[in-house]
């Protein structure tokens, strides 16, 4: 079940989605001795941050609410993390700046660290006041190529879903063109809200309960635009496809509609990174059954009917 985006060679195609279970250490060690193919740290800002009030994270059928508000210990930690748990599998750094000037101190900082690939975070849907850069379009193809020329490292962006498939269009060839290696798809819904009925309240506090949407409930959305982003990259461009994924059917479905790895949050929160145990079990008697040699062989093998 290997897998590659580039030079990032992964021995099973899963790994954490930035932002659960890699905010700490003790998580990322976790994370890095677990079944995971590769390790993705907490979007990192300049300085630390404690993020937003509580409560900031719900979890309900198989979904999550959040609105976590960019708690992480700052990228000086995260280098010194990476320095320490190097060398066992791909490590991602993912970095989240509130100014292109940010994302580009930010880049400077994790390109001199061991980290292997950067994720480029275009999409935090939580910080009060703030919009999701992804959603301008040329503004984060301009961010993307101004990166770009900083590092020789695989280099990719976490993107939002999209609602036309002119924005998808547009942001994969732009991408393509700014030489970036892959896209992560999807962000949480940004607009979500969860509500406890019995108590008549809505299920987290900031932004007045509206949040960022995850598991269950985006499995086809995160599937719709891997689906898509293959289509309009004409696979130049590597996908990690993020929503929902809880089975091993899960991640072949992403396979096949065009991601060379799955990133993991909701189900990952709720199962620990054990998790990854069972998805790497599930996913060999899949490939078993459906006679596959080399799970590589099936990123975007997907029949259109
Ligand atoms: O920290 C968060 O609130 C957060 C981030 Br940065 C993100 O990219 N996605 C998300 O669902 N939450």
């Amino acid at each position: 079940m290997e897998t590659s985006i580039k030079s990032l060679m992964f021995s099973t195609p899963f790994t954490n989605a930035a932002g659960v279970w890699c905010t700490t250490e003790k998580e990322l060690k976790e994370i890095r001795d677990s079944a995971a193919g590769f390790v993705t740290f907490k979007s990192m800002t300049i300085f630390p941050r404690k993020g937003n009030v509580e409560p900031r994270f719900s979890y309900f059928n198989h979904s999550s609410i959040n609105s976590m508000g960019l708690p992480n210990k700052g990228v000086d930690y995260y280098c010194k993390v990476a320095k320490k748990l190097q060398g066992k599998k791909p490590m991602i750094a993912s970095i989240a700046g509130f100014s292109p000037d940010e994302y580009i101190t930010l880049l400077k900082k994790v390109n001199n660290a061991p980290f292997d690939g950067i994720e480029v975070n275009l999409s935090c849907p939580n910080v009060v006041g703030k919009g999701i850069f992804a959603y301008n379009i040329p503004l984060s193809i301009k961010i993307m190529k101004e990166l770009r020329k900083m590092t020789e490292k695989v280099l990719g962006v976490k993107l939002p879903p999209y609602v036309s498939r002119d924005n998808v269009k547009n942001m994969a060839e732009g991408l393509i063109n700014a030489k970036v290696d892959f896209v992560t798809t999807i962000n949480s819904f940004p607009l979500g809200c969860a509500i406890d009925y019995k108590k008549e309240k809505m299920k987290i506090k900031p932004n007045d309960g509206i949040g960022g949407l995850g598991g269950a409930a985006t499995k086809n959305i995160g599937i719709g635009q891997v689906v898509l982003f293959r289509q309009f990259s004409k696979g130049k461009l590597g996908i990690i496809g993020v929503g929902g994924v809880e089975k091993g059917s899960d991640v072949y479905e992403y396979i096949l509609a065009g991601a060379s790895a799955v990133a993991v949050g909701t189900a990952l929160w709720k199962n620990k990174p054990v998790l990854f145990s069972k998805l790497k079990y599930e996913l060999e008697s899949i490939m078993k059954k459906q006679k596959v040699k080399k799970l590589s062989e099936k990123i975007g093998a997907l029949k259109i009917i």
